[in-house]
């Protein structure tokens, strides 16, 4: 039987386990990146691992996210990162490069390889033919570390792409149809292969878009062949030599098969508060828009700000939008000045933003109070801007541009004549803002005021009671965990800090609440704690006595975090026993031995629950030791 792409790759990393369905497996990371809302804790948890360097091929540190410098925090954090970079042998990025996801596709991808990040739009480079994860950052400073990566073997969904994209549809828009058929957990616990007659149709940043935004479908990660496009691409980065072909075998054997006609896919919109709430264009057109925001992980490529610089050529945005164009990076900017299509866009009437997230995150840029916002990013989750009544959609840069210039949602296809976008065959190349590891640093580590040592927290106890301290409904997501925005984001190395935020826009009386009552329990329904890879959306509950959560099911990466952080992740056995537990209830568990059926007893109801711990022994004995710090500090002073 042929083998699939994703097996081939995992096959090649193998350390640890069988590669048989439900097994756990442990995969040697060439790559490790990092950005720096979520680079600073990690960087602090690798300090605290005492490697004196990193171990992987190539190690990471981008800045991209707290751009904004309203006081010292996050140029403290910016300085700190540097520093540590240099100290153990990191790659850092300086703010103003890019966006993490962009550059690393750009100068660092390279086919066959692994790469973990903590970031969980990491799986962009699957645009590149590598199966690149997101993560916690403590189990990236692990794999900075030297250690494996553990998961559990996703199942491998193959989606046949055939024909090819019609004018003024692109790669979003095939993600935008994905996200209709899967929805935001359709994904959870799998790799989506792409494959089939349509794929050689793609540029490799078109594939990074949808590796990128199979994210929000849940997926562990995309992953792309490697050919010729992928081969012309990595010549123009002047990287060549790091081609290999790369595919599935004949008669490769999927767990699961989707099938998308490009030829069929029509432009495609997400419609407020959720990335699968997707509707085609033309339903939703007259919309009246106040703001369209281009860039973002998703859509910040070359390819598509040059599509962008000739949809607006010769024209004028509307008189009531604000248009704001972040460029993926540095490179992307430069070559756009170079050609002179940047000047199309500015005199469109567009503000230039900076080569960083931006807008994505709720750094600047906040809608006015009940806007409408078109973006070509990836959530939409109510809030993440920044405005709680801001209605966000998620559109193509194509949707975007024909919004922008007719002030209201538009189909694209209204434009007229489809400008033809060709990639340039070299294009400038400027690594100057990489600061390698050889120019070393020797002092010592400055670290700001408002860089706080980690938490240390005890060994698990037998037995856990205490209140349900909030009840919540399905796909929860980190950012109503613990929201982004400027003004949170600056606190994320200092964990005492930013606990107090948790929950704000759900429960402002949360964090009060969880102190006062000594912590207790949180209960959630489908998919709890979708989206980010921020482990401060463990963390900081963890800090203000969380136990554990009782959901009726987990998104990867957030069920990794809460393990991590010794946060028990239980799940009901009946699903329907999720409607016997309400707020303020008082539940009791026996968690002795950890094992895989727990008697939850809801004392306030003189009821008993089933509930389930489905974990391995490792992350066992990473929750009774207090956390995986304290389970690899426990290894070592056994050593
Ligand atoms: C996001 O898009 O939500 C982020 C900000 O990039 C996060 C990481 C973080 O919270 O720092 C992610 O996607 O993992
Ligand atoms: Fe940055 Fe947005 Fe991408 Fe997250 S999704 S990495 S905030 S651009």
């Amino acid at each position: 039987m042929g083998k699939s792409l994703s097996e081939k790759v995992i096959a090649k990393h193998l350390v640890e386990g069988r590669m048989e369905p439900d097994e756990q497996i442990g995969l040697r990371v060439d790559h490790t990146l990092t950005q720096d809302s979520t680079g600073t804790l990690a960087y602090l948890e690798f300090e605290a691992m005492g490697v004196p360097h990193v171990k992987t091929k190539l190690s990471l540190s981008f800045v991209d996210h707290n751009m904004l410098q309203n006081d010292f925090r996050n140029a403290d954090d910016h300085r700190y990162l540097q520093e540590v970079a240099a100290k153990y042998g990191v790659v850092f990025s300086r703010p103003g490069n890019g966006i993490c996801h962009q550059l690393y596709l750009e100068r660092f991808a390279k086919p066959a390889c692994t790469l973990l990040g903590s970031d969980s739009h990491t799986p962009t480079a699957g645009g590149m033919g590598m199966i690149a994860i997101g993560a916690g950052g403590l189990d990236v400073a692990a794999a900075m570390a030297g250690e494996p990566f553990y998961l559990e073997l996703p199942s491998v969904m193959g989606v046949t792409l055939n024909g090819a994209l019609s004018p003024f549809v692109s790669a979003k828009d095939v993600i935008l149809e994905i996200l209709k058929k899967l929805t935001v957990k359709g994904g959870v616990n799998k790799i989506l292969e792409y494959f089939g007659s349509g794929v050689k149709t793609l540029s490799v940043p078109e594939r990074g878009t949808i590796a990128n935004m199979g994210t929000e479908t849940g997926a562990t990660t995309s992953i792309f062949p490697s050919d010729e496009v992928t081969r012309a691409f990595l010549r123009s980065q002047g990287r060549e030599d790091q081609w290999i072909e790369l595919k599935a075998d004949d008669g490769a054997r999927y767990n699961e098969v989707l099938e998308v006609n490009l030829g069929e896919v029509e432009p495609l919109i997400a419609l407020p508060h959720s990335p699968d709430n997707v509707k085609a264009v033309s339903e939703v057109e007259g919309t009246p828009v106040d703001q369209v925001c281009i860039g973002s992980c998703t859509n910040s490529s070359l390819r598509d700000l040059k599509m962008v610089a000739a949809l607006l050529k010769g024209k004028k945005i509307s008189d009531s939008v604000s248009l704001t164009i972040s460029p993926g990076s540095r490179q992307v900017l430069e070559n756009l000045a170079a050609s002179g299509e940047l000047v199309d866009i500015i005199r469109a009437g567009a503000r230039i933003l900076e080569n960083a997230c931006g807008p994505c995150i709720g750094i600047g840029q906040a809608p006015q109070t009940d806007a409408v916002s078109i973006r070509t990013f990836n959530r939409n989750f109510k809030g993440r801007s920044g405005t709680q009544n801001a209605q966000v959609y998620l559109a193509s840069p194509e949707t975007a541009v024909a919004s922008a210039i007719y002030g209201e949602i538009t189909d694209p296809r209204e434009l007229g004549k489809y400008p033809k976008i060709t990639l340039p065959e070299k294009i400038i190349i400027d690594d100057n803002m990489f600061i390698f590891p050889e120019r070393s640093f020797a002092g010592e580590i400055v670290r700001g005021p408002n860089i706080k040592p980690l938490p240390n927290f005890p060994p698990m106890a037998d037995r856990l009671a205490g209140e349900v301290l909030l009840k919540l409904g399905d796909n929860v997501s980190t950012d109503d965990i613990l929201p982004a925005g400027s003004e949170i984001m600056a606190l994320r190395s200092n964990i005492p800090e930013i606990s107090k935020h948790a929950f704000r826009y759900v429960d402002p009386s949360f964090a009060d609440r969880a102190l006062r009552k000594g912590g207790g329990f949180i209960v959630g329904g489908e998919n709890y704690g979708q989206g980010s890879s921020r482990e401060h959306a463990a963390l900081a509950p963890k800090y203000l006595g969380v136990k554990a959560v009782i959901a009726k099911s987990f998104a990867r990466i957030h069920l990794a975090n809460l393990v991590n952080f010794g946060v028990v992740p239980l799940t009901f056995v009946e699903k329907q026993d999720y409607s016997n537990v309400a707020q303020g209830d008082m539940l009791e568990l026996d968690v002795k031995g950890l094992k895989r059926n727990i008697c939850m007893k809801n004392v306030t109801k003189g009821a008993e629950i089933k509930a389930e711990l489905d974990l391995s022994e490792r992350e066992k004995s990473i929750l009774r030791a207090g956390g995986k710090l304290a389970a690899i500090k426990a290894k070592q002073t056994k050593k």
